[in-house]
């Protein structure tokens, strides 16, 4: 039998689905397709001049790689023509990024992290896209930020591509979480993982444990338990990964477990946290739990969040439930 491409996966998805109308499927196979492209410019690595700084600055004032400007460009170049958005945000704009007035407006609004982890850019390490789909509450005309500060609950759909030894891209429609590996043979998406589950529990963590003498007394208390390992609390072992690629950690996590934090410290209590709300947390938070996992702020879950501005940064803590329901639990004690 013929493997089952993101194509057919999204015709047959709207045939048995009524939520997923003809635009949301052109918009997931417009984003694909983007993803194939950035997947191609990552490749070419030194032979195409892609790696490196850009010399700018985003709106967070963090600098920006080449190829952050890159897949910015890519994914607003094969998005704006459709007709299926109202707008998009990126986490590499400074606001809204209105569709040109010579093509016609959708219903959707598409956020995006063009390219997650791009300090690992350079180093050869796995990098990718992360993506959040919603309704545009407005009518005609220009859209403001007020129309993307929806709750990650609204998401209709959230995805994430990884570029590692094999481009994935990680989707939900809001029914299960599907894995498609790019087949570069044929230049498709081919179904690859039908229902991704997170295991409720596990032996493994992630988070970055320089940080650790700026964390707060819940986030101490329950990594210096899984440190502790058999003489400890626990009574057994934990083992640690940390990738700094949220979509590489994530994706680790979606095939056996595990547990990812990017708590708020005493340097981010400021900013709220490090990775930011609409481009990061909601897309992985609706992408775990669809899995059967938790994600949660220490303090609330993720999706309940009512966003105040677009570039809005939470702590994130995610993965396993049982093991999320505990790190909640210490922060409620
Ligand atoms: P980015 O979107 O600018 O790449 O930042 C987000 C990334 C996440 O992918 C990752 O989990 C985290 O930043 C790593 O941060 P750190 O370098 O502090 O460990
Ligand atoms: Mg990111």
């Amino acid at each position: 039998m013929l493997p089952v491409t993101l194509a057919r996966f999204l015709v047959e998805a709207e045939r048995k689905n009524p939520a997923v109308s003809a635009d949301l499927r052109f918009l997931v196979e417009v984003v694909s397709r983007a993803c194939k492209a950035i997947s191609i410019a990552i490749g070419k690595g030194s032979l195409a001049d892609v790696l490196g700084g850009a010399g700018s600055d985003n709106i967070q004032g963090e600098a920006q790689k080449k190829l952050d400007v890159i897949s910015n460009e890519i994914l607003l170049d094969a998005n704006e023509w459709g007709g299926h958005l109202a707008a998009m945000a990126s986490e590499e704009m400074d606001g809204p990024h209105q569709i040109p007035r010579r093509y016609p407006k959708g219903e959707f609004l598409l956020v995006f992290d063009p390219l997650d982890g791009s300090s690992n850019i350079d180093v050869n390490i796995s990098v990718g896209t992360i993506f959040s789909v919603l309704r545009c509450p407005e009518g005609a005309g220009d859209v403001g930020e007020q129309a993307f500060l929806q709750p990650g609950t609204q998401q209709v759909c959230a995805g994430f591509a990884v570029y590692g030894p094999s481009t994935l891209l990680v989707l939900t429609l809001g029914d299960g979480v599907k894995c498609f590996t790019l087949d570069r043979e044929y230049g498709h998406f081919v179904l690859t993982q039908e229902n991704m589950r997170i295991p409720d529990d596990t032996k493994e963590f992630a988070i970055n444990m320089s940080n650790q003498r700026f964390w707060e007394p819940p986030v101490q208390r329950y990594v210096g338990e899984l440190l502790a390992g058999k003489d400890g609390p626990r009574g057994q072992d934990f083992n640690m990964r940390w990738v700094a690629s949220m979509v590489a950690d994530v994706f680790r996590i979606l095939t056996r477990g595990g547990v990812f934090m990017y708590p708020v410290d005493s340097r981010t209590k400021d900013k709220g946290g490090k990775l930011r709300l609409m481009y990061e947390a909601n897309p992985m938070a609706m992408i775990v739990e669809q899995a059967g996992g938790r994600a949660t702020t220490g303090r609330e879950r993720i999706l309940d969040i009512q966003p105040t501005k677009l570039h809005q940064r939470v702590p994130v803590i995610l993965g396993s439930k049982n093991e999320v329901e505990r790190v909640s639990a210490y922060h409620r004690g």
